[in-house]
């Protein structure tokens, strides 16, 4: 079982750079923002709670995401070699209880990438993202407010990790494939 968290502020790659990682070591991916998405898209009661946080910028309650991780986890045999959490932890509390998940599983967090972007560089590719793909929340005022929420609330992960000894910065502002170089060095070191 190898896990890994891919981590940093909105726009920083998390999602592009999670696939390229699910094409080299074939690990489960899990994005806790795809799959509330996908509760938006259906309409279900996660999701219409989930709509009004995401169009504002806000997290969802740590209880209701953690609560959706657990049954993904409970229900897909594939995760039981290893996941990509992609977006998972965003606050401590749910850093916290991430170690006790994967703990009673018998695992751990392997591996911790965090992707370092400049502000005006991830506006710039959230905005771009909106205008390509309409996600309703890729717009100037919310990309504002989810930058705010990364500062106060997301970046003090970086000190759990960091303490943990588990925290890999990544320099993110390169191309996919040469950040995509740099990630894969690091994880195979820790492969070893
Ligand atoms: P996410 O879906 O995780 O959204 P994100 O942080 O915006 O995306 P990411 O960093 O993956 O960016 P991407 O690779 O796509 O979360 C959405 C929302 O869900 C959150 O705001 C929150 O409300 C909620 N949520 C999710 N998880 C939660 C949790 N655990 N707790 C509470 N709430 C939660 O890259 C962005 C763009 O940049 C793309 O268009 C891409 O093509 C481009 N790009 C990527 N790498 C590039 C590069 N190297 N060069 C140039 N462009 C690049």
């Amino acid at each position: 079982m190898f896990n890994i968290v891919i981590f940093g502020a909105p726009g920083c790659g998390k999602g592009t750079q999670s696939e390229q990682l699910i094409n080299q070591y074939g690990l489960y991916h899990i994005s806790t923002g795809e799959i509330l998405r996908n509760n938006i898209a259906q309409k279900t009661p996660l999701g219409k709670i989930a709509d009004v946080y995401i169009k504002q910028g806000q997290l969802i309650p740590d209880q209701l995401v953690i609560r959706m991780l657990e049954e993904v986890l409970d229900t897909t045999p594939e995760a039981k070699d290893g996941v990509i959490f992609d977006g998972f932890p965003r606050t401590v509390h749910q850093a916290e209880i991430l170690d006790k998940i994967l703990q009673k599983r018998g695992g751990k967090v392997d591996a911790v990438v965090g992707l370092e972007v400049e502000e005006q560089e991830l506006i710039e590719r959230i905005l771009k993202r909106g205008r390509e793909t309409g996600r309703e929340d890729d717009n100037l005022e919310t990309v504002k407010k989810r930058l705010d929420v990364y500062h106060s609330t997301t970046s003090p992960v970086i000190g759990y990790y960091t303490e943990k000894g588990s925290y890999q910065p990544i320099d993110g502002s390169g191309s996919v494939d040469d950040v995509f170089s740099q990630i894969k060095r690091h994880i195979d070191s820790k492969k070893k």
